[in-house]
């Protein structure tokens, strides 16, 4: 690092701090991201952009009005496209640690929002970087960017580990392409503590509602209660190495307790269809699927009724498709000590039956 010290750097720091060494920094424990963070005693600042409806409702456990009680965590009106706002953010926060969990995160929609999603998902962490740095910061802040499986895309050799080749299939993986590299060179360059998760699929309860998983375990729900009859799918086929973020946050939190940064897989090591997680999902309710005919004109048959409960509808597939993601999470595992403890089965049954408590609670408001 002291060959990094003696390059002239392109720009002196802009906004001038007054700050203790990096390691007292640390110390501090200040981070912009959420739950597990102030279960370990963090400060916690988020970013939110401004909507007219309220786009809080997962933080709404963690959330305490400020006039109420005192709170650890902090909402900041914000966004990745925003420049001046970052460097204000970071100025005003002084974040020991920054989680880069900010994206449009829609594989399919940044089809359709390919500018839109290059922007946030690759210049986003561009400005999030230069905001650090504008501020003199990029000795003090450990950086966390969050990189997807979506990076390799196209199968090169599986399971995908730290050293496979990317390529990505959507606008959504090229832009974050641009950002797993970003984060690299920014490492290099200004010996930023910089580190890139390279995360598969994660879900949970709180899953968004247009994510596959959530989507089907919803879906089971209001079938199962008579509010919806029948599910309606892309790719079946698509093979997805899904493990539970709960798991994942706290792998994100270790890769920034490190003594040098590094990027890392964090990845179950198992793969499964859509169609597989179908069937667990309606198993959970005692239902069974039997698949009756091809392609497009696919059907899932509930074997007792022989009711038609899922249809493929081409609307959701993709213009190009990743058809199977299966990581190697082995140098999380060496390093970090992280080891994922949901498996498979315990997800999908967490998440049906979150959707059934949720959708019975619903019926009985209504009643
Ligand atoms: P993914 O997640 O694209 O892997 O990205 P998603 O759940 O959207 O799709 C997984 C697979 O399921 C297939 N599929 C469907 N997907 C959706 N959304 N809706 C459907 O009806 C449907 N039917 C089949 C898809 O084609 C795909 O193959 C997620 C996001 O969270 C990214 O932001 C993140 O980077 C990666 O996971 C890791």
């Amino acid at each position: 690092s002291s060959k990094i010290d003696d390059v002239p750097q392109p720009f002196a720091p802009i906004v001038k701090l007054t700050l203790p060494s990096p390691e007292e920094f640390h110390k501090r424990k200040v981070a912009l991201i959420s739950e597990l963070l102030l279960s370990k005693g963090y400060e916690v600042h988020g970013i939110i952009r401004r909507s007219s409806s309220f786009n809080t409702s997962r933080l709404h456990h963690l959330y305490a009005d400020q006039h109420e009680r005192k709170t650890k965590l902090k909402l900041h009106h914000g966004d990745l496209s925003d420049s001046t706002n970052l460097v204000y953010i970071i100025a005003q926060v002084q974040p020991s640690e920054v989680y880069n969990l900010g994206a449009q995160s829609h594989v399919k929609v940044s089809f359709e929002m390919a500018e839109y999603t290059g922007d946030v998902d690759g210049l986003g962490t561009l400005r999030l970087l230069d905001a650090i740095r504008t501020c003199g910061l990029e000795k003090h802040v450990r950086f966390y960017q969050a990189s997807t499986s979506e990076l390799y895309g196209k199968v090169v050799e599986t399971p995908q580990s730290e050293t496979t080749p990317f390529y990505p299939r959507s606008p959504y993986g090229v832009a974050k392409l641009y950002s797993y590299w970003i984060t690299v060179n920014y490492r290099e360059a200004y010996g930023m503590y910089a580190c890139n998760g390279i995360l598969f699929n994660h879900e949970s309860p709180r899953r968004g509602r247009t994510f596959v998983t959530r989507k089907i375990t919803r879906a089971v729900a209001e079938i199962s209660l008579g509010k919806q009859n029948c599910l309606y799918l892309g790719n079946l086929d698509a093979k997805r190495d899904w493990g539970h973020a709960r798991d994942y946050v706290e792998g994100m939190w270790m890769m920034l307790q490190q003594p040098h940064p590094e990027d890392f897989v964090l990845a179950t090591g198992e793969t499964h269809p859509v169609r597989e997680f179908v069937e667990k999902s309606f198993a959970v309710i005692g239902t069974s699927i039997q698949w009756r005919g091809n392609g497009v004109e696919e059907e899932g048959i509930d074997t007792k009724s022989g009711k038609v409960l899922v249809k493929v509808d081409t609307r959701y597939f993709r213009p190009a498709e990743v058809e199977l993601l299966l990581g190697n999470p082995s140098k999380a595992e060496r390093i970090l000590g992280w080891k994922r403890k949901v498996d498979f089965e315990s997800l999908v049954k967490e998440m049906v039956e979150a959707d059934l408590t949720a959708a019975a609670s619903l019926v009985e408001d209504q009643n």
